[in-house]
């Protein structure tokens, strides 16, 4: 026994930090065999000896090193999204927006353009007006629904294509594959952001785009309960989005969030399933409603590019907008008065969020901009959850009947 009355050996903060001894998959003595992925919250790799580590970090090696560059947990989702975006690689990083600048950000340096979709996220809008114009990359935004804008916009300056299909809030789409078309041939690559689809319901690199990214924040998580975002696309690019920008810039996911992302993805296709049949009774029944002016849902008919949606969609998603009439006043008295919705950003939750984008999600556009892409002020945005339907439509009908 020692002073304090242990065992002769290790010190205490010795013990508590190496214990008896590792805990690894070798020295457990019987096979694990989990049937979901562990979580490998482990921020550092050993290494066997100085030569391995020295091979590791010469890139001879692909052991893991360091979680901001690679963790398990963060592969097993990586290699998942691949495989259902038929890509060849993925990078699974700390939030959409952390996907969007490593995605510009492998693509552009100061002096390069960007040619995007007049109508995306309100943070990503952001990005390209504010932020890259400070660094040198300038972009420019082109009605969306035209791929022609798109041609005409792109110079030889121009080292991306980024576009949103369909847009949020506008649920404007995009034909990918005209798009895709017409930058192949001036040899730039094209962004999709598939953050309302989701690979169930449309694959943008199998329609000839370039990079796929998904604020995964919302239908991949699905729960409501993490920030993450993915990039899928060619091996090479991705290794290059890894080495270069996530491990300058930063923005790795955690293994917990990593992990939440594929237990979401085991329900996906059941949650989207259930989100669009539930969006499409949901989306009739403001259609018939007398108060509301304008419904504007990919499954509609009456939505502008429906014979779009039916060619390049496998189904319209969970994301209505509508125009209630008496205009902004009449929209904010409904996001008031819901009771079983909730008034909140964010989108894909298995509770149903209602929103105003043009104070909240879209507020980074000039209020020309909101009128020229098409965000009335009274546009309301509804994100359909997984409730059974007729409560959300009961509760959206003692609002409106309060409009
Ligand atoms: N792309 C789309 C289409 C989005 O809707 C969002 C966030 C992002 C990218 C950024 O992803 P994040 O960094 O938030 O994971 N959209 C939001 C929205 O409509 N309400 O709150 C956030």
């Amino acid at each position: 026994m020692n002073d304090e009355g242990r065992p002769e050996g290790p010190g205490f903060a010795t013990l508590c930090i190496h214990g008896k001894k590792h805990l690894d998959k070798h020295e457990v003595g019987r096979p694990i065999r989990a049937v979901s992925t562990p979580i490998f919250q482990s921020s550092t790799f050993a290494f066997e000896n100085a030569e391995h580590g020295a091979a590791v970090f010469r890139g001879e090696d692909p052991s893991y090193v360091y979680t901001r560059l690679g963790n398990p947990t963060q592969t097993a989702l990586e290699v998942e999204m691949a495989y259902l975006e038929q890509g060849e690689a993925a990078l699974a990083l700390a939030s959409g927006m952390a996907a969007a600048t490593t995605a510009v950000l492998t693509c552009c340096q100061a002096g390069d353009h960007i040619v995007a979709g007049d109508t995306l996220y309100g943070g990503t809008h952001q990005l390209f007006t504010q932020t890259l114009p400070r660094m040198g990359i300038t972009v420019t935004e082109v009605p969306a629904a035209d791929p022609d804008n798109f041609a005409r916009a792109i110079t030889r300056k121009t080292k991306l294509v980024y576009l949103e299909s369909p847009a949020n809030p506008t649920l404007v789409l995009t034909d990918i594959a005209a798009v895709a078309a017409i930058a192949r041939k001036r040899g730039v690559p094209v962004l999709v952001d598939n953050t309302f689809c989701t690979p169930y319901l449309q694959n943008p690199l199998a329609l000839g785009a370039d990079i796929v990214l998904h604020s995964a924040t919302k239908y991949i998580g699905g729960h409501g309960d993490t920030v993450a975002g993915i990039l899928v696309g060619k091996a090479d690019w991705m290794m290059r989005a890894r080495m270069e920008i996530l491990r300058d810039v930063g923005g790795c996911i955690s293994p917990f969030n990593a992990w939440l992302l594929l237990r979401g993805l085991k329900t996906l296709p059941v949650r989207m399933d259930r989100h669009m049949a539930n969006a499409m009774e949901v989306a009739q029944f403001l259609s018939f409603h007398p108060k509301v002016d304008q419904v504007i849902f990919p499954g509609l008919k009456t939505h502008p590019q429906y014979e779009l949606y039916r060619r390049q969609q496998r189904g319209p998603g969970g994301m209505i907008s509508f125009l209630v009439k008496g205009g902004r006043e009449a929209g904010r008295v409904v996001m008031d008065n819901v009771k079983l919705c909730t008034l909140a950003v964010s989108l894909g939750d298995v509770d149903t969020l209602i929103e105003h984008p043009a104070t909240m999600t879209h507020s980074t556009y000039s209020e020309a901009e909101l009128l020229k892409v098409g965000i009335h002020p009274a546009m309301v945005r509804l994100s359909v959850g997984l409730e059974n339907v007729e409560d959300i439509i009961a509760d959206l009908r003692q609002a409106l009947a309060l409009a």
